[in-house]
């Protein structure tokens, strides 16, 4: 008889580093279980997620609306590629576009398929709109942007772990830097063949970074000027994560292209869109791009219920007033600090800059440490860690864990 084995932690890691590629370095803890703002290891401990997997949790793991959602439309009908229509993709895009406020929704599944579809959809534009000769146009980007993996997003991205050694790289793009409005200018004026700009409305993966407070509408301005298309992607900062619907509503920004992700299934199925207006998207014709999976029944009816906990948990609100309280915790206790310099951030997508350099361990051991407190959180750049629970959380909540992190801080003081 085989012997039951025993889950452990160890046990769990081991096989993944024998067995699983290497292309993470997690915080040794294995989950096995996850509730609104908490999840649990193999060992039955529970934490605060101050992660929400990068900002696809918003709404909290495991919300029964959204899993209801899923297991009911597993059951019935999971995928019938597009080959065929199916009875929940026309009701989801019919939903999310008077939602957000656009014309058309094409549907993906990853945040990176999703922005190389806003890219596609620009450059099409460009050649059959503007009037860009073939193979000319240029898309502007910004430095320390992060859009995700594939070959020509990492062609732009100027991290040298994320790009090294996948050379050839996808031509095109014209790096600029962020939240340098003058920069922005003086691409577009000395570039007839500019199709878009490509903007993170916070930077994530920078170290959430946020922009001055006009730049992001003074840019959608000059992108009218210069006749170009404004693609936000939302994929991290969508969906209420920094206190509005989107990140761009702070500056009552409309981008000409939207590009969403992460949150928009809850965390629950990969789901990402791009909205546009018809006179852009409908450059995109049959065979021109799709997706085996996209805009599946099953991701159709999660994206659905997910929106629908947005708007009746009203998160966004409740992450603009927890970001708020958060924020005004920490610096009173930065204010005496020695180890943190700063907090920053919107909403309840957040950052404290330790104050060390990028190649100290101080962030990674501070994480361990709060780990063992409760809370799970993640360093990005070496001395930054991101603090971004899901929206759920309640104010008792929240003080349980800023009492949880300014305890772990004084140990390193
Ligand atoms: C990883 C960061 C977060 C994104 C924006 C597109 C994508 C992402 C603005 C691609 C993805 C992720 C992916 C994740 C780490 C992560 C991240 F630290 F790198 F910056 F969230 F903060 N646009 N962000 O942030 O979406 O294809 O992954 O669905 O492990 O690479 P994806």
């Amino acid at each position: 008889m085989a012997v039951l084995e025993k889950k452990s932690s160890q046990h769990s890691i081991e096989l993944e580093d024998k067995y699983g590629a290497h292309n993470y370095h997690p915080l040794p803890v294995v989950l096995s279980k996850g509730e609104g703002v908490y999840v649990w290891d193999v060992e039955g401990k529970k934490y605060y997620d101050f992660l929400s997997a990068y900002s696809a949790v918003n709404q909290g793991h495991c919300h029964p609306k959204i899993v209801g959602a899923m297991v009911n439309q597993a059951q019935t009908l999971t995928l019938t590629s597009r080959a065929f229509y199916n009875d929940k993709l026309g009701e989801y895009e019919k939903f999310a576009t008077e939602f957000f406020g656009f014309d058309k929704l094409l549907p993906m599944n990853t945040g990176a398929e999703a922005v190389e579809t806003a890219l596609k959809i620009c450059r099409k534009w460009a050649y059959e709109k503007k009037g860009i000769s073939e193979n000319e146009a240029q898309i502007i980007v910004c430095e320390n942007n992060f859009h995700g993996r594939t070959t020509t997003i990492i062609s732009f991205s100027n991290d040298p772990v994320a790009r090294k050694n996948f050379g050839p790289y996808t031509e095109g793009f014209i790096k600029i830097e962020y939240d340098n409005l003058s920069a922005l200018e003086s691409a577009l004026e000395n570039n007839k063949n500019v199709a878009g700009f490509l903007v993170e409305p916070i930077q994530g993966e920078a170290g959430v970074y946020v922009p001055s407070e006009d730049y992001l509408a003074k840019a959608k301005a000059l992108c009218e000027k210069y006749n170009v298309l404004f693609m936000a992607d939302e994929v991290q900062t969508g969906i209420a994560r920094t206190g509005q619907l989107l990140a761009v509503d702070y500056g009552n920004v409309k981008p000409d292209v939207l590009v969403l992700g992460k949150a928009l299934s809850g965390g629950a199925y990969p789901v990402s869109a791009v909205l546009a207006n018809d006179h852009i998207m409908n450059v995109i014709k049959p065979g021109n791009h799709g997706s085996t999976f996209g805009g599946n029944p099953i991701a159709a009816a999660v994206a659905v219920a997910a929106l629908e906990v947005v708007r009746d948990e009203k998160l966004a609100d409740n992450a603009f007033k927890m970001g708020e309280l958060f924020r005004s915790e920490l610096n009173k206790y930065i204010e005496n600090s020695k180890i943190v310099n700063l907090v920053r951030g919107k909403g309840l997508l957040n950052a404290i800059v330790i104050n060390d350099d990028e190649e100290s361990e101080t962030a990674w051991n501070i994480c361990v440490a709060l780990k063992e407190n409760g809370l799970l959180a993640k360093p990005t750049h070496g001395n930054i860690i991101r603090f971004a629970p899901p929206l759920v959380m309640n104010k008792e909540q929240l003080l349980e864990c800023v009492d949880i992190i300014t305890k772990t801080l004084k140990e390193f003081e």
